[in-house]
């Protein structure tokens, strides 16, 4: 009965790939770290009495984000909506009952192609989206400060061999992180300031006040500062780059329609949100930590897709 037919054995490139990909030891392992970061982080934020919330994947409201993505809009229902880019909306209304939530949160960025070979851009990617009501960005950054130390801490305490696995030695990192604005950044690195201040950071930094148009209309621009904004990016040392975005949220209707046009965007597209404004929203304070990329610098690994066991490269269609 060895009567195979050969073409049922052709496999294609990218099933071959995908296997070679899932039998690679470094990438077993990362998984396996990634299970414990998002563990330990659930633990973390639990411990704070942050509630978790549900994903949402498809909604007619999404994050137009500040650079350019392909933007598939699926129209069903007689209406249109969008696949999540960040529930950063979702957030915001969810917590205005809720108080303190966090989500596991997939998002799917169509990013463009020439990002494909950053080392830290997948198409599909998971974020720990985290929000808490009436909180100042000081209380947030101490927080984040905090969920690092604590999730890379029990790695280091309770998986030592999976560290030893990478050879990565991890320092005890201190609070608080040192910080720098946007604009001294740059005139301290230069246009490329990301990448050298995490190249000379021995620890993560802050990265603070960064100008309203490099940014989404929603983080609040500070109220005596004109076009800065009350927001922070965290940094990983060693060259890793962003390990965050978040800020402080325009809760103002007026600031909220000011800053959308500003932007060139519609208050259509925002209309929901809207409205609940003019019922009245209360301040807000969120950020959002990449689970592969955390997986990344915790591993010490140069490619984000060896994090995955599904890397989606900008560019490629993949499994
Ligand atoms: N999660 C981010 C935040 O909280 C937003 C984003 O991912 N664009 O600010």
């Amino acid at each position: 009965m060895e009567t195979v037919n050969q073409s049922d054995k052709y496999i294609s490139k990218e099933i071959e790939m995908t296997i070679r990909h899932l039998s690679d030891e470094k990438v077993r392992h990362a998984i396996i770290v990634q299970g414990y970061i998002r563990q330990y982080v659930s633990d973390f934020l639990r411990l704070k009495g942050y509630i978790e919330i549900s994903p949402i994947i498809i909604s007619p409201l999404t994050d137009p984000l500040n650079h350019p993505v392909y933007d598939p809009m699926i129209h069903a229902y007689g209406g249109d909506m969008w696949i999540t880019k960040s529930m950063i909306f979702h957030k915001q209304i969810a917590v205005q009952e809720l108080k303190k939530i966090f989500i596991m949160s997939p998002n799917i960025r169509l990013e463009e192609e020439k990002r494909a070979e950053t080392g830290r851009h997948l198409y599909e990617f998971t974020q720990i989206d985290i929000e808490a009501l009436e909180k100042s960005r000081e209380d947030m950054m101490d927080l984040a400060e905090d969920l690092i130390i604590y999730t890379i801490g029990r790695i280091k305490k309770e998986h030592p061999e999976e560290l030893k696995y990478f050879h990565r030695e991890l320092p005890d990192y201190k609070k608080p992180f040192d910080k720098i604005t946007y604009l001294d950044a740059e005139k301290k690195y230069g246009k490329d300031f990301e990448r050298k201040l995490s190249l000379e950071a021995k620890s993560p930094v802050w990265l603070i006040d960064i100008p309203l148009k490099e940014r989404e209309f929603y983080d609040r621009e500070y109220p005596d500062k004109p076009g800065i904004l009350r927001d922070m990016d965290l940094i990983y040392p060693e060259g890793y780059q962003e390990a965050s975005s978040g800020g402080e949220r325009e809760f103002e209707l007026s600031k909220i329609l000011e800053r959308i046009h500003k932007k060139g965007q519609t208050e259509d597209q925002f209309k929901w949100f809207i409205e609940l404004a003019k019922h009245g929203i209360k301040l807000s304070t969120g950020f959002g930590i990449g689970i592969e990329r955390f997986t990344r610098f915790v591993c010490g690994v140069e490619k984000i897709e060896d994090v995955s066991p599904f890397p989606k490269i900008p560019g490629k269609i993949s499994l």
